[in-house]
């Protein structure tokens, strides 16, 4: 964000007068409402809640401004993965991205708390959590880390794909080489569940399904479709073994050259945009499930029984990982969901 040229002022309109006195004098202009121009990256597709979301928050701080605030808005990785986004949000070469908090969970690994396999027992109670006390301890952790933390959005419940065979216990992952977002706990959890976690960006994901490079992957079903995975993956299995959010962040060298009127603005934004955001993925993920098995994926529901062995396989891991997010912030965030109730 550069600070207006004087021909920006100049189209802003001030008296010329007032101009002419101001540069004769060496007076410093009036302190004018700039324009902001800024970028906004996701690592999904177009059709993706987490680009519409993205569209959303852009549109909305365009209307807030007056058309004063323009953020542009790159999908489907085109400013690099979510790890390369978060790198030029914190360098100030990019204003904006959505990662997943699992990506987050390397910068800051209290975020990975969120992603503790069978956490949530639904949307509305990650909502609870997420935009709670609990969620803004987290948020504040950012700025140490040269990011702002504006919204929780929404990526939804992962379940596991592949191409090799129907998966409705744990024995059948057996060996399978699943692909995992760049993750130590989703690295862990396939590999504590008998598969090979094979971790990478988003991006590169549906060669390596095409190649056969790898078998399996695990995602929401948002992802799935938006991803054309069912054009090479042949199962899907409903096993929803981690609820996986979004975090709406914005550079903290961009953020902190703004005005705090600019700075409202952008959170009043970010805030209706979530609302829309987690509206656009619950609707789509309600409809996608049948869409996808039209698509030609066989569905295997994963029972209760099985989802709870799954679990229990996990509990080393999940041992692991909550000393890896801090005891501390395990015990705050079992805390908020048991406040939370079973919404
Ligand atoms: O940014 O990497 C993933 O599988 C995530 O679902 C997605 O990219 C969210």
């Amino acid at each position: 964000m550069k600070s207006p040229t004087l021909a920006r002022r100049l189209a802003l309109g001030l008296p010329a007068a007032c101009l002419a006195a101001c540069l004769a004098t060496g007076l410093a202009l009036p302190a004018a409402a700039q324009d902001i121009k800024a970028r906004i990256g996701t690592s999904l597709p177009d059709e993706h809640p987490q680009t519409l979301g993205a569209r959303k928050f852009a549109e909305l701080a365009g209307a807030k401004s007056g058309g004063r605030i323009r953020i542009n808005v790159y999908s489907g990785a085109t400013l690099g993965s979510d790890q390369q986004m978060q790198a030029a949000l914190r360098g100030g070469t990019q204003e904006f991205t959505v990662p997943s908090t699992a990506t987050l969970a390397n910068l800051v690994p209290a975020f990975g708390v969120i992603g503790l396999p069978f956490s949530f027992a639904s949307e509305q109670q990650a909502d609870a959590v997420l935009d709670g006390p609990f969620g803004k301890q987290l948020l504040a952790r950012l700025p140490d880390k040269g990011l702002v933390g504006l919204a929780f959005w929404e990526n939804g419940f992962r379940n596991l794909t592949n191409s090799r065979r129907p998966v409705a216990k744990v024995e059948d992952m057996a060996g399978l080489k699943v692909r995992t977002m760049q993750n130590n706990l989703y690295i862990d959890l396939f590999n504590g569940l008998g598969a090979n976690a094979v971790p990478m960006p988003v991006n590169e994901l549906f060669t390596a399904l095409e190649t056969k490079a790898v078998d399996a992957q695990e995602n929401p079903y948002t992802v799935i479709s938006a991803q054309k995975f069912y054009d090479v993956q042949k199962y899907l299995s409903t096993t929803g073994h981690a609820y996986d959010a979004l975090v709406l962040i914005a550079s903290k060298k961009f953020w902190d050259g703004l005005k705090p009127a600019d700075q409202a603005l952008l959170q009043a934004a970010a805030a209706e945009a979530t609302a829309y955001q987690r509206q656009t993925s619950r609707q789509l993920n309600q409809k996608l499930k049948a869409d996808l098995q039209q698509q030609g994926l066989q569905i295997t529901e994963v029972s209760a029984a099985e989802r709870a062995r799954m679990r229990d396989k996990l509990k080393p891991v999940i041992d692991k990982h909550v000393e890896a997010v801090g005891a501390d912030v395990a015990r705050d965030f079992a805390a908020a969901i048991a406040a939370a109730g079973t919404r």
